[in-house]
């Protein structure tokens, strides 16, 4: 469904509620849907508003603590009830919103102003614009000839850890976690004495780009911060891919570690700093990383 089309559908329905507002003399519907959702009275409810998404829409339920606890415990769209065999209208606004949120944070630009002010220089993969990122994943695992210049001029080498950012499949979860994940991330290897690397900003990349940086600046660990597909409610979530002594050719897949949901809402960016440091001096102690480090 494209932008139109769902723009569409929520001007019918608000025309509608205008309609039996105007008709009737009285906000019937109005308050029928903000009282479904547990919301205080408003003539046009906020779909962003907790209320509105934390609504219990199962009217008359024998046990509404359970489904209130049950609702509370998870972002899915559970005890929203039901209008005969239809979600209700609200339920159905939250979640086009969500979508649109979703969507909207996959096509995003990391725009030029917000890398400048970060301090981090970046470098582009082997894509040239954000159609061909979803299109063609391989050419995101692969940094530019310009980009691996860049990284050699200005990064130190051989660091103990190198950290890498990247916008992968969610710029928000990059902008949003950014002021709270990369200075206690910083912090926490300066003062366990591990030498870092020059951090920087790679557009357009995917998870195994961090294996041709990790062997062009021959790092014992690199770190990547990278934004996640984004599901239906939770549009800003990072993730972080650490893998020991990569190489393009020798690394796969479970020689990765990975922490994922990191947003304030799951794991808050600044605990998260705090496990990633504990996991790569695991690493650095092992010598080893993924499914190993398990063992
Ligand atoms: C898409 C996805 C997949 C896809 C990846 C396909 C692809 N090419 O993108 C498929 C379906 C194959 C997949 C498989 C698995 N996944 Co998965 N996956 C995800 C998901 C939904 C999004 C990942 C993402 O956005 N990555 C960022 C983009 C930019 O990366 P990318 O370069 O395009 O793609 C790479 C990564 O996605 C990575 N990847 C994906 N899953 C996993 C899991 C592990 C352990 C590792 C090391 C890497 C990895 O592999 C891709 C190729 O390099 C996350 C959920 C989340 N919220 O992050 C779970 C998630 C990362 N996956 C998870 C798991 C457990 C797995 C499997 C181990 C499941 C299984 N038992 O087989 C396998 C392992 C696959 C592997 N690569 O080794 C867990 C990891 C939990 C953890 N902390 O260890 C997550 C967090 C889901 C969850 N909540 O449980 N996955």
């Amino acid at each position: 469904m494209d932008n139109q089309q769902i723009e569409t559908i929520v001007q019918a329905v608000l025309n509608e509620i205008r309609e039996k507002t105007d008709n009737t003399g009285d906000n019937s519907a109005l308050t029928e849907i903000t009282k479904s959702a547990q919301c205080e009275y408003k003539k046009f409810p906020d779909l962003a508003d907790d209320c509105i998404k934390n609504q219990i829409g199962v009217i008359n339920s024998d046990n509404q603590d359970t489904l209130k606890e049950i609702r509370k415990s998870t972002l899915a769209r559970v005890a929203v009830g039901r209008s005969g065999p239809r979600p209700r209208t609200l339920t159905l606004l939250r979640f086009l919103a969500d979508h649109s949120l979703s969507r909207d944070t996959v096509f995003k630009e990391v725009s030029e102003e917000w890398v400048e002010k970060t301090g981090l220089f970046m470098v582009h993969t082997q894509i040239e614009n954000k159609d061909q990122y979803l299109t063609r994943p391989d050419l995101g695992r692969k940094l530019s000839d310009d980009a691996k210049k860049i990284i050699l001029e200005k990064c130190k080498k051989n660091p103990t850890v190198q950290i890498v950012l990247s916008d992968g499949l969610s710029t928000d979860a990059l902008t949003m976690n950014f002021d709270e994940i990369l200075p206690p991330l910083i912090n926490g290897f300066e003062s366990s004495g591990i030498n870092i690397g020059t951090p920087f900003f790679v557009k357009y990349g995917r998870v195994k780009v961090e294996d041709e940086i990790g062997e062009l600046l021959e790092a014992d660990v690199v770190v990547l911060l990278i934004g996640e597909r984004p599901g239906l409610g939770q549009s800003e979530s990072m993730s972080s891919y650490m893998v020991y002594r990569p190489t393009v050719a020798g690394t796969v897949e479970s020689d990765r570690t990975v922490i994922s949901n990191i947003h304030k809402l799951g794991t808050p960016p600044v605990e998260a700093s705090a496990v990633i440091v504990d996991i790569v001096k695991k690493m650095l102690n092992k010598k080893t990383s993924g499914i190993k480090l398990t063992q």
